[in-house]
């Protein structure tokens, strides 16, 4: 898989999405939402901070195409997050 900007349609590429604490499955027929909890990285980003509070997160990172499906199936990596304050 190669990973791409937004909108370009390489076969076998496209960009990665964050999902925060989205816990419902995404619909592989419908492009992935845009709002504060999935967020696109259409410029090909491969690394990104992100400010979560404190507490337990659920990140996901999906593979999706130019037009912001998610690959089937999706190169998901689940990720249960703790970082508890200090
Ligand atoms: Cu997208």
């Amino acid at each position: 898989m190669g990973v791409t900007h937004a909108g370009d349609n390489f076969a076998n590429s496209g960009h990665h999405h964050l999902l925060i604490d989205v816990n419902e499955p995404l619909n592989p027929n419908e492009p992935i939402p845009q709002d504060k909890s999935h967020l696109h990285f259409g410029a090909g980003q491969t690394e990104a901070r992100i400010e979560l509070p404190p507490g337990k997160h659920t990140l996901q990172l999906v593979l999706g195409d130019a037009g912001h499906y998610p690959f089937n199936p999706s190169g998901r990596i689940g990720e249960d997050h703790d970082h508890g304050s200090r």
